[in-house]
């Protein structure tokens, strides 16, 4: 089987990393709309209308069993529409406040996001109906995924600017951080550097993952056929609409994605 990841730029890749790793056998297409990057910064139509146009040419190019829209930001508004024009399922990124709830001791969570995601009402009803009284301090920070697309080509992000941006959560006390962008896991050994007193850290490319696997079940695909034999380079292809970040192969293989 083939999957279809979907992102405005690199950060699917961190969920292609954790498809690859639970389930080795299945092909890849990465497409990101680099070109279209950030989503956070598009109207609404625009992303709705660059996803659906970008995600039908590239099936028709290689046909996929399976969508995953890897980017929290495009999934809070394109998942009905991209659910519309094809038949195939269609897996969309949330949050994980749910699991951080249950993780929590302290009862303090943070949320680092992009400015779009932490704006959607769609996350005002996330906390409403699953924070069960925990106090979720929310974190949109406008540059952090610009930073984290210019360390591919190897530049690295300035300390200030993290440390700053994480000032949020140490004034908080949470004990419990949600990566609520699917950027964020590719700098996730930084983020434990700069915030040692976080116990659990969350995010949700191996709930994916899983249900990646399970549907493809569903479809009929056997689990072993879906987990041997082992692709080492596991991408068909990596399409961008824009110019392909120049260091991405080295950038692949640090994920253990060829
Ligand atoms: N990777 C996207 C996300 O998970 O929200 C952020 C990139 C963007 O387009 N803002």
């Amino acid at each position: 089987p083939r999957v279809l990841v979907f992102d405005s730029g690199v950060g699917g890749l961190s969920v292609a990393a954790c498809i690859h790793r639970q389930l080795p056998a299945v092909k890849l297409l990465y497409l990101a709309d680099n070109a279209g990057f950030p989503y956070g910064n598009q109207a609404e139509a625009v992303v709705i209308e660059r996803s659906q146009s970008l995600i039908a040419a590239a099936l028709e190019q290689f046909p996929c069993d399976l969508i995953v829209v890897a980017c929290n930001t495009a999934s809070t508004v394109v998942l009905p529409h991209v659910r519309e024009m094809t038949s195939i399922p269609v897996i969309g990124v949330v949050p994980a406040i749910k699991p951080a709830v249950a993780m929590s001791v302290n009862r303090r969570i943070g949320l680092l996001a992009t400015p779009a995601t932490v704006r959607r009402p769609y996350l005002t009803d996330l906390i409403r109906d699953f924070a069960d009284g925990c106090i979720v301090e929310r974190v949109g920070h406008p540059d952090l995924v610009h930073w984290i697309e210019r360390l591919v080509t190897g530049t690295p992000i300035p300390e200030a600017l993290l440390s700053g941006a994480l000032q949020p959560f140490r004034d908080a006390g949470v004990d419990t951080v949600v990566l609520g962008c699917t950027h964020y896991p590719l700098i996730g050994e930084l983020l434990r550097q700069h915030l040692p007193g976080v116990k659990y850290w969350v995010d949700s490319g191996d709930a994916i993952a899983r249900r990646t696997a399970w549907l493809l079940e569903q479809q009929g695909c056997n689990h072993d056929k879906l987990t041997h034999p082992f692709n080492a380079a596991p991408f068909d292809a990596a399409l961008f609409t824009g110019e392909a970040p120049a260091g991405l192969g080295a950038f692949l293989a640090r994920l253990g994605l060829g």
